[in-house]
């Protein structure tokens, strides 16, 4: 999958992620405001049903007022006597209403004059027959409402009516109302009407959105919405000692109200929103969420496309670069690996002291004997590595190149020392690595092993200056001893004597012998001389067949003895094929005021004098002779 798929994917996933959850933290925020949404509704629903309780409650005191100040029942009272008059004013009262349950008039000691009566709600009222009217004297109502003055109204409880001294089944909620009867004054009965409230308080507790419970003030239910638990206090004495409240109810959830109505039994209503009520609300809450989360899906989609292209973009960049830098690596890993196979070194040693080395290839084990490790832990520091004669002139080489602002430049061969002691020779070609202000960050060197090229060049350097017939110093290198000789006389007066040896009548060898034989002379002449002088002597052929001997730290005199010496041993030596032969002898030392052109010179014409004065004998230089005539 493409890295901008993936991206579009990831952004997809997220937004959807976000919207569903935002959306779910919208439901659980919505279910709070849905419920106390619900529960300021309720506030203004119990205001309703007081009002309709109020509403009931007028009504039948209208009712009572009516016949209270009806002329007719006046009338009839100022007689003395109840007519079918009053008692058809009463019965008209009582149909106008079909849950008035009994309109009576009780005189003041407590008979029940008139007394109309319904049996069940919505059945015709009638007159009870005199001789079913009773003496009341002794009930509470009676005596409460008795106590009352003119114009005031009394309340019962709200309960259960109760017929011959039981709860009359299917129980019938009463609600009495009553008012005293004044007469000219005097208060002459009382007035007083049963209310059947069943249907009353069916439509007071019924909805579809509430849970309604009208409670008294002890908060016992009276009746509910469910139907449930209606009327225990009455009904059931466990209900009575053990359920007191509303126990059940999630008080935060309930709004409470009391109703204003005078009866002594305060009521209130308690109204609990439906959790299916809640949960509809919810519902359509959820369809909203879903629209809401289909339309974030199809704006997802166009969206995530847009933001992949950018970051997509880049990535592809990345991507590059990252391979550029990885093709980079392995060439320098190849570079590296190369160093390691290869004898030669890459080290980056710093500008300071020691030569702290920042970076040096693993090959460093093969030239020096040290690891990798031993250099990156500092343990080891390049200069330490430098041979003590050679450390001066490196040194003085990179202080030369620095400042002719070199940027690459190659030492001469020096020679470094390896852990185990040995010394190596090395060719070193450095890079001074400068940063952009032009301060020297580090050096690159490149370190190649060329000790045994070295060796081959010392090989070759002394093969240069052997004679090859003879195997003693040729020419070449009797010149150089002469030269450094020469310096080291005019510089620190250091003594130097030289010996000229020919062979006398060499000539002769040849032309009886043959060349082949001269040639074994001339070897055996040359191991007569070696093999006759000490370590710090040197003997060399000076050319054909005549050698020169330098002596250093020699005095003339001593040189003249040497001299001597060597040419009696030639003189008893015997030669192969040609037996004995002699050679003769110049000898001269350095003198102040020659060069060795004229030294050489003058030993030679010593050697010209022992021809002349008859061979096989030594002569002196005489130097001072020499310096006069020049
Ligand atoms: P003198 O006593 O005067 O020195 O006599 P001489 O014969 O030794 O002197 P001369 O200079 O006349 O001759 C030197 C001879 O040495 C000539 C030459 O052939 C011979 N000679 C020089 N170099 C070599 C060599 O390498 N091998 C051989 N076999 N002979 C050589
Ligand atoms: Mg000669
Ligand atoms: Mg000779």
């Amino acid at each position: 999958m493409s890295f901008r798929i993936k991206l579009f994917f990831i952004f997809l996933f997220y937004g959807l992620v976000l919207a569903v959850t935002a959306q779910f933290l919208m439901i659980k925020i919505n279910k709070d405001v849905v419920r106390s949404d619900s529960l300021k509704k309720a506030a203004l629903y119990a205001e309703d049903l007081d009002e309709s309780f109020q509403r009931n409650i007028k009504n039948s005191q209208a009712k009572l007022k009516a016949l209270r100040e009806s002329i007719i029942f006046k009338e009839n009272f100022r007689e003395h006597k109840v007519t079918k008059y009053s008692q058809a004013l009463f019965l008209d009262i009582a149909k106008t209403s079909s849950n008035i349950m009994q309109l009576r008039f009780i005189d003041k000691n407590g008979e029940e004059i008139i007394r109309v009566e319904r049996t069940n709600p919505g059945q015709e009222a009638y007159i009870t027959d005199n001789a079913y009217l009773q003496n009341k004297k002794n009930r509470y109502y009676f005596k409460d409402i008795m106590k009352l003055r003119n114009g005031e109204f009394w309340y019962s409880n709200l309960d259960l009516n109760i017929e011959h001294g039981k709860i009359e089944r299917p129980l019938k909620p009463v609600l009495r109302i009553g008012t005293p009867f004044y007469f000219e004054g005097k208060k002459e009965g009382i007035l007083i009407i049963n209310i059947f409230m069943q249907s009353f308080l069916d439509t007071l507790v019924s909805s579809d959105i509430y849970k309604i419970y009208l409670v008294d003030k002890d908060e016992y239910i009276l009746v509910n919405t469910e139907h449930k638990d209606e009327w225990n206090r009455y009904l059931s004495k466990e209900y009575k000692k053990e359920k007191k409240y509303l126990d059940s109810l999630n008080r935060e959830d309930a709004y409470k109200f009391d109703l204003h109505i005078g009866t002594p039994d305060d009521l209130k209503i308690v109204i609990i929103p439906s959790q299916e009520y809640i949960d509809a609300q919810i519902k359509e809450n959820i369809y909203q969420f879903l629209w809401v989360v289909l339309a974030v899906v199809l704006l997802s989609f166009p969206l995530s496309y847009l933001l992949s292209i950018v970051p997509a973009k880049l990535n592809s960049k990345v991507d590059t670069l990252n391979q550029r830098l990885k093709e980079e690596a392995q060439q320098k890993d190849i570079l590296l690996s190369l160093f390691d196979l290869s004898d030669a070194v890459l080290f980056q040693w710093n500008n300071d002291s020691e030569w702290s080395v920042s970076f040096v290839s693993k090959s460093v084990e093969k030239l020096l004997g040290y690891k990798q490790d031993d250099f990156s832990s500092n343990s080891v520091a390049y200069a330490s590595c430098i041979h003590h004669d050679d450390l001066l002139t490196v040194h003085n080489e990179l202080k030369e190149a620095i400042e002719k602002n070199l940027y690459f430049f190659t030492h001469a061969p020096y020679r470094v020392i390896t852990k185990e002691k040995k010394i190596k020779w090395i060719l070193d070609n450095t890079v001074i690595v400068k940063d952009e202000s032009g301060e020297i960050v580090n050096f690159v060197g490149y370190l190649t092993d060329i000790t045994e090229l070295k060796e081959k060049e010392f090989e070759l350097n002394n093969l240069a200056r052997i004679d090859q017939l003879t195997k003693i110093s040729n020419r070449l290198y009797l010149d150089e001893l002469l030269l450094k000789q020469y310096y080291r006389f005019n510089r620190y007066s250091e003594e130097c004597s030289i010996i000229l040896v020919d062979i006398d009548h060499f000539k002769e060898v040849n032309d009886n012998y043959g060349h082949l034989v001269g040639d074994k002379i001339l070897v055996e002449f040359a191991q007569v001389l070696q093999n006759s002088l000490r370590k710090d002597d040197v003997v060399g052929r000076w050319g054909g067949e005549e050698f020169l001997i330098i002596l250093p730290h020699t005095q003339l005199n001593q040189a003249v003895f040497l001299a001597e010496k060597l040419c009696r041993i030639v003189r008893e030596n015997e030669f192969s094929v040609v037996g004995k032969k002699t050679a003769s002898f110049g000898v001269a030392t350095f003198v102040h005021g020659l060069n060795i052109e004229q030294s050489v010179d003058l030993v030679d014409k010593a050697l010209y004098e022992a021809k002349v004065a008859g061979r096989n004998m030594v002569k002196v230089a005489d130097a001072k002779a020499s310096i006069k005539k020049e």
